[in-house]
This record gives structure tokens, C-alpha cells and sequence, in this order.
């Protein structure tokens, strides 16, 4: 039995810690997997990977790309009848999705930060090309509004550590420094208290600092990352069972939405 895997770069942690869980989960079912990686995510270079995969012959597709609705409906309508699982799409996507809940997790760092005490806080997001890291901002937006609150600076980086350096310069650039930063990924926050360090900035004490992946490096940062877990073997695991015993075709989409928690380590106080 053979499965396609579609991913965004597996140079990031997140995506290659799903890919990894992707083929245990397959090994362990006597089943291989193809893996495809994308480094465009535009609707042709989809499409592309996506017919190179089918051609193959797989007999079910997963797909971790970041998505737009439309591109995402259009994909699993060419697959068809290959069963197709997304990882990366809104909730409004008519397509069967696991998903995880980037409004709770939103919430999950604006409410810790709040329950310290911290009121200038100040908000890294994704690319704004990323649905997830779009989700991601407007959560922490929400749930700043309902504390009444603005943040006080925004930036946006590219997933790396790199940018997450790079706009962590220009969120403490300001007369005044934020009490906490929220980072949309670990991999950022990691290139935030690097930052940090070299400006003589005290992580946490001057500043607290909330990742977001929780992958397996991020409790051993310095100091160990707090930051919003997201269970990605166990997605993993749950795509290849999915794509291995698919629901009929007729049945309604499968959306599951999984939860995710926050872990407190020592970047925040
Ligand atoms: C998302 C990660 O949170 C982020 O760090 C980055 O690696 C991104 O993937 C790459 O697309 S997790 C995804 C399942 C929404």
C-alpha cells in the first residue's frame, strides 16, 4: 500500500516533525510513503505535485500545504477518487480536514501573558500567506480586544529563526519595551530571545516571551520555552489511519478540529 505526503518545506520543524510521525505511523501499516515537497504554493506547482503523486498510483493523499479555500477544494475535486486529508486549511474549506485550533491557542498566549500581569504586549505572526498564521493573528487580536487591549507593536517573519531576530529588532526598537511577545512558532522565538540576549534584555523579567508548536527542541531554548503545543505526531498518526480506512465517498467531509494546550516552562514570568 503506498500514500502521497504533499509538504511545505521540510527545512521547517513543524512540517518535518508531521512528515516523520507521517512515516512511522505508514511503517508501522506495511505501508510506504511519497513524499513531495513544495516550495511554491501557488495553484500550478499544486496542482503539479499533486497529478506526479496520483500518477504513482497512491491511494491516499495527504496534504500540508497552507491553502486557500478555493485552491484547496479545487485540489481534492482533481484527486477524486483518491481519498484527500488537509492539514493546513480554514475551517470553512469544503474538504476533509484535520485541523488544529489556532483560535484557542491564540487565546490560550494572550490569556497567560494577561494572568502575569503584562498589558504591552506586542504580537510576531506568520506570513501573512499562511492561512494558519493568519488564524494565529487575528486570535490574538480577539482575544486582546475582549481584555480591551491593542498590541503594542506588530511585525510579521517568514516562519525562521532568522526573521523571527530580524523583526524581534523592530519590535524592540521602540521608547518603550513590550512586557510580552507573542511568536507565532518556536523557531521564531528562538531568533526573539537571541535578540533579546544581545540587547541586555532579561528573558523573562523584562520581557516574557510565548512561542507557539512546541516542537521538540523548544524545551531546551534558554531559558525553555513557554509556548502553545500542538500534538503533530499525534496528527500524524491520525491522517495515515484516516487515509488508510477512509469513510465512504458519499459520506459528509470529515473536519476534525484538535485541541491544543499551552505548556509554562521558564520564558515567561
Ligand atoms: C505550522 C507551524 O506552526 C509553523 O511553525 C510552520 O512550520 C508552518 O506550519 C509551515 O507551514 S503547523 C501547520 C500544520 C499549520
Amino acid at each position: 500500500r503506498t500514500l502521497g505526503l504533499l509538504t511545505t518545506d521540510l527545512a521547517l520543524h513543524a512540517p518535518s516533525q508531521i512528515a516523520s510521525a507521517v512515516k512511522s505511523r505508514a511503517g508501522l501499516a506495511s505501508a510506504s510513503v511519497i513524499i513531495s515537497m513544495l516550495e511554491q504554493h501557488d495553484a500550478a506547482s499544486c496542482s503539479a505535485a499533486l497529478q506526479e503523486l496520483l500518477a504513482q498510483r497512491v491511494e491516499g493523499v495527504l496534504i500540508n500545504v497552507p491553502l486557500e479555500d478555493a485552491l484547496a477544494q479545487q485540489l481534492a475535486a482533481q484527486a477524486q477518487p483518491t481519498p484527500v486529508l488537509f492539514l493546513d486549511v480554514s475551517d470553512k474549506a469544503a474538504v476533509n480536514s484535520l485541523v488544529f485550533d489556532a483560535e484557542q491557542g491564540a487565546r490560550l498566549g494572550v490569556e497567560h501573558v494577561l494572568s502575569q500581569g503584562h498589558q504591552r504586549i506586542a504580537l510576531l505572526g506568520g506570513p501573512q500567506s499562511s492561512v494558519s498564521a493568519r488564524a494565529r493573528f487575528s486570535g490574538w487580536l480577539a482575544a486582546l480586544a475582549q481584555a480591551k487591549l491593542n498590541p503594542c507593536a506588530s511585525e510579521h517573519g517568514d516562519w525562521s529563526a532568522a526573521s523571527g531576530y530580524e523583526k524581534a529588532h523592530l519590535l524592540l526598537a521602540g521608547p518603550r519595551l513590550p512586557q510580552a511577545i507573542l511568536v507565532a512558532n518556536d523557531q521564531m522565538a528562538l531568533g526573539v530571545m537571541r535578540a533579546c540576549a544581545e540587547k541586555g534584555i532579561a528573558v523573562p523579567g523584562q520581557i516574557s516571551v510565548v512561542g507557539y508548536d512546541d516542537t521538540a527542541d523548544s524545551a531546551w531554548f534558554s531559558p525553555p520555552l513557554t509556548t502553545v503545543h500542538q500534538a503533530f505526531k499525534d496528527a500524524g498518526e491520525r491522517s495515515v489511519d484516516w487515509l488508510l480506512n477512509p469513510p465512504d465517498v458519499d459520506l459528509p467531509l470529515s473536519q476534525t478540529r484538535l485541541p491544543v494546550t499551552l505548556i509554562e516552562r521558564s520564558s515567561t514570568a
